[in-house]
């Protein structure tokens, strides 16, 4: 839900002295210069309650630069540690409030709220309590004590409480710790209660890191909190870190829809940690990729009321823990080490003074996972200017030759390879294609032989199909309304423009869309082309209007159309006479073979660097009760030694059948499936080289021809310094383990 902004007392008043206003509302008499200065920033947060804060320690308040910033820019204080576990309660029994007691009390001499931090964690904690072997009934009673005590010494003093912090690992699992080993997930409701034994009205969190968007983590803390709420557990938010990088990127569509989930079970959501890190070597861009993520942050909380509390993990750089504990990295915070501001202050003021003015026109970007398909819109986003920014479009790859019949994989990427992309300006769809190409043919006399791009455009009945051969325009054609295309001397870059004459602004529209990157190198038979690329599946008939994916242009207010307007083909599976004897069985050679191409890793640019890096494809077959694959994979490095299973050289298949539940099934390289809870026989059989898998997966009964299994399959490759590549056929932003963002498999 969006928030709503009450003109304030002080706009209302100067409401009819236009100009007067907006200007008067941000600023205030600064005594030292004599002149109005734009407000600080909790001043201007006031105004759309929103709480301000930082994290210290008792001994920053020391530092006259922090504790000044401290005082004029924030009104929300989180204990960075001080009130800790292993800090307050250092031996059994014996509670040591000193020092936040001395934080409690500077927040309240300055109209500071406070939130505590945290009560129950597995860092931080005393020797006496890592060091026993407890029993449920003592732990219980140490966890009852130790709530009860420290938030009852601040009843009605400290507001919010982080009550468990961290509970789950990055796969979604409880994560393994003293209090999980004990008491199993138990003690997460446990804490909840007791510290709301201990103070009814205090604000209880649950807190944890990498759970800001749509995660593994941010699913698991879901489902958790949704059942505490069903059961009455007194929980009342969920706070979610934020430890950013600057260069990594992050959808606020992703966060959105996470916060949009919380809020829908009645919760608030505070970010609570918020610090964006740079790379030591980075200059000015990693400050102003470090701003832009702080400006999507307070935008996100200037939008969203159930977004109340905005806490950077520090003030200024001077004390951060960054630097202490990512080696290269630093300067994550707004204020640097002189606490003089930064790009990334600017940009968070801005935002205030425009949700405080009135002008604050934000909305995130659609989620397109929750589109319902089984082959996602392809994202087109606005773009600032009428040109193609690379920063601002996802990249996709041209993953299926239509011209190779069953057979659909792409040419080696030394004879042809592409990448394409599209945004829009107003009502401009503004693309561009990428080529290289060992040969480039343009003498054939029927234009289509050439090589070429072709952009196809569906809007209700109508379609439009676009051709421009290497190095020439767009061929002209009935449409009402300009379309241009420019190639690079080279031939390597198409940059083109289509406007559409009865839109202002392509906002929000879906329309039918597919592209083609046709090649011909005179080498075949006939002389014709020997590949027509496009990022779908299908079989060359995109020129009869058939076969079209869609073109979604996100962007502010936009919402993807709820029924599809065009429908990419799935994906098929070959009927088989046998059992075959391995992956090598001469019956394959019938069947469908697909590309991995969609590294839904990267959310700008899905293609992969090289096909020397990874590549692979894969064939579906099913005979009696099983279904059969075969995959074969090209890797210069195989990797197996990650100590977590998905982050090796793997395989996953995704598989759900009518009403069915999904299930996930992984092979890391060499290796058979693990276990998982499907009840069903499996198996994994690798070539001794890792390149070739069989596999096969009981059903309960045959599938039947036409039936369509709702599907996914994934190749991941790491070379030993973190998983780089996760491919699909189909785009997406890797939730399929979450039963989403499936595609389909069709039995012949
Ligand atoms: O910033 C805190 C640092 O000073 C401590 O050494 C560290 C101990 O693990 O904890 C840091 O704060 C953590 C917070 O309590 C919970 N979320 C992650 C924070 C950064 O590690």
């Amino acid at each position: 839900m969006k928030r709503v902004l009450l003109p304030t007392l002080a706009a209302t008043a100067l409401l009819g002295c236009s100009g007067q206003a907006q200007q008067l509302d941000t600023t205030q008499a600064d005594p030292q210069s004599n002149s109005d200065v734009v407000m600080p920033l909790k001043t201007l947060a006031d105004q759309i309650n929103l709480a301000i804060g930082a994290a210290l320690e008792t001994g920053h308040l020391e530092d006259p630069q922090f504790r000044e910033t401290l005082i004029r820019e924030f009104n929300q204080i989180t204990p960075e540690n001080e009130m800790k576990f292993g800090y307050v309660q250092p031996q059994r029994g014996v509670f040591d409030f000193e020092k936040p007691d001395q934080l409690v009390d500077f927040a309240e001499e300055h109209d500071m709220v406070v939130k505590g931090h945290a009560l129950v964690w597995h860092i931080q904690n005393p020797k006496w309590l890592e060091e026993t072997e407890w029993t449920k009934d003592e732990l219980t009673k140490v966890l009852e004590e130790h709530i009860h005590t420290v938030v009852g010494h601040y009843k009605g003093r400290v507001l919010y409480w982080d009550v468990v912090n961290e509970a789950f690992d990055d796969q979604g699992g409880f994560r393994d710790t003293l209090w999980y080993r004990t008491l199993g997930e138990d003690y997460i409701e446990m804490a909840f209660r007791f510290a709301h034994e201990a103070d009814p009205d205090a604000i209880l969190f649950y807190n944890d890191y990498s759970s800001e968007g749509m995660t593994a983590k941010s699913n698991a803390i879901y489902r958790h909190v949704e059942m505490l709420v069903e059961r009455g557990v007194p929980i009342h938010g969920v706070g979610t870190q934020l430890h950013l990088t600057a260069d990594n990127s992050i959808a606020d569509s992703s966060i959105a829809r996470n916060i949009e989930r919380i809020s829908d079970l009645g919760l608030d959501m505070h970010f609570t940690e918020i610090d964006v890190r740079i790379r030591d070597n980075d200059g000015a861009m990693g400050l102003q990729d470090q701003a832009d993520k702080y400006e999507m942050l307070m935008k996100l909380a200037a939008y969203y009321p159930e977004v109340d509390m905005f806490t950077t993990w520090g003030i200024g750089d001077r004390y951060s823990w960054v630097p202490h504990w990512f080696n290269g990295y630093g300067r994550a915070l707004m204020f640097d080490e002189n606490f003089q501001e930064k790009p990334a202050y600017d940009a968070v003021q801005s935002v205030l003074i425009d949700a405080v003015t009135g002008n604050f026109a934000y909305e995130p970007m659609t989620d397109l996972s929750n589109a319902q398909r089984y082959v996602l819109p392809f994202n087109a986003k606005p773009l600032s200017q009428a040109r193609l920014n690379a920063d601002e479009v996802v990249f996709y790859p041209f993953a299926f030759n239509q011209l190779g019949g069953k057979d659909q994989r792409v040419p080696d990427t030394n004879v042809i390879d592409g990448k394409w992309a599209v945004g829009y300006h107003n009502n401009k769809l503004i693309g561009q294609v990428i080529r290289q190409d060992s040969k480039t043919v343009v003498n054939k006399s029927e234009s289509h032989e050439n090589d070429n791009v072709e952009v196809f455009v569906r809007l209700g009945e109508q379609f439009w199909q676009f051709r421009s051969i290497v190095g020439q325009d767009f061929a002209p054609i009935g449409f009402p309304g300009k379309a241009t295309g420019k190639w690079s001397k080279d031939g390597t870059t198409f940059d083109f423009e289509i406007a559409f004459n009865e839109f202002e602004d392509l906002v929000g529209e879906t329309i039918g869309f597919n592209i083609a990157l046709s090649d011909n190198d005179g080498d075949t038979a006939t002389g014709n082309r020997h590949a027509q690329l496009y990022p779908l599946t299908g079989t060359n008939i995109g020129w009869q209007g058939e076969e079209f994916g869609e073109l979604f242009m996100n962007g502010q207010n936009a919402v993807v159309s709820t029924i599809p307007v065009s429908t990419p083909p799935a994906f098929k599976a070959m009927k088989l006479s046998a059992k075959p004897a391995g992956a090598d069985s001469s019956e394959w050679q019938q069947g469908y073979r697909y590309t991995f191409a969609f590294n839904q890793l990267n959310q700008r640019d899905m293609t992969v660097d090289s096909q020397d890096d990874i590549s692979g494809d894969w064939t579906m077959g099913h005979h009696g009760n099983w279904l059969y694959g075969v995959v074969n994979r090209q890797d210069d490095k195989t990797f197996t030694d990650a100590q977590e299973s998905y982050e090796n050289d793997n395989i996953e298949i995704f598989v759900q059948r009518g009403e069915g539940d999904m299930y996930q099934f992984r092979t890391v390289v060499g290796e058979d499936f693990e276990p998982s809870r499907y009840s069903g026989e499996t198996f994994a059989q690798w070539s001794a080289d890792g390149s070739q898998l069989f596999f096969g997966i009981e059903m309960s009964e045959p599938l039947k021809s036409g039936e369509a299994l709702r599907w996914n399959i994934a190749l991941s490759d790491n070379d030993g310094e973190g998983r780089k590549y996760q491919l699909y056929s189909v785009p997406g932003s890797n939730i399929s383990y979450l039963g989403e963002e499936l595609t389909k498999l069709i039995a012949e």
